[in-house]
């Protein structure tokens, strides 16, 4: 049978059009809660996910009015650690504060 560094003459061609895989990318969002403050949240915007100032309120008060808000499109590990970023600053401040990771 063909194993992984035995490939037959028709997945050997299969791969010709796309050698390298483009990688599955996640939306990373941002939740509303009732007690994280919006100076906390633009501070995570800037930091964790390199947003301008004015960018970082605007999502900020996206996520204020809206319920949620998309901080960033990044590939599965990245989104992940991002997301984990935002637990462990908010953790840190006793801030509820969560993001999410949505399939792009
Ligand atoms: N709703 C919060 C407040 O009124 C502010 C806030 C904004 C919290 C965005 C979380 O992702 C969030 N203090």
């Amino acid at each position: 049978m063909a194993g992984p560094d035995h490939k037959t003459d028709s997945e050997v061609l299969e791969r010709t059009k796309q050698e390298t895989k483009k990688p599955e990318l996640y939306k990373v969002v941002l939740l509303n809660d009732d007690y994280t403050t919006m100076d906390f949240v633009v501070e995570v915007l800037e930091t964790i996910f390199h947003k301008q100032p004015a960018e970082a309120f605007r999502i900020m008060m996206m996520v204020h009015t809206q319920g949620k808000g998309l901080c960033g499109v990044y590939p599965h590990e990245v989104a992940e650690t991002k997301v984990e970023a935002v637990s462990e600053a908010a953790r840190g401040q006793g801030f509820p504060l969560r993001a999410a990771m949505e399939p792009e």
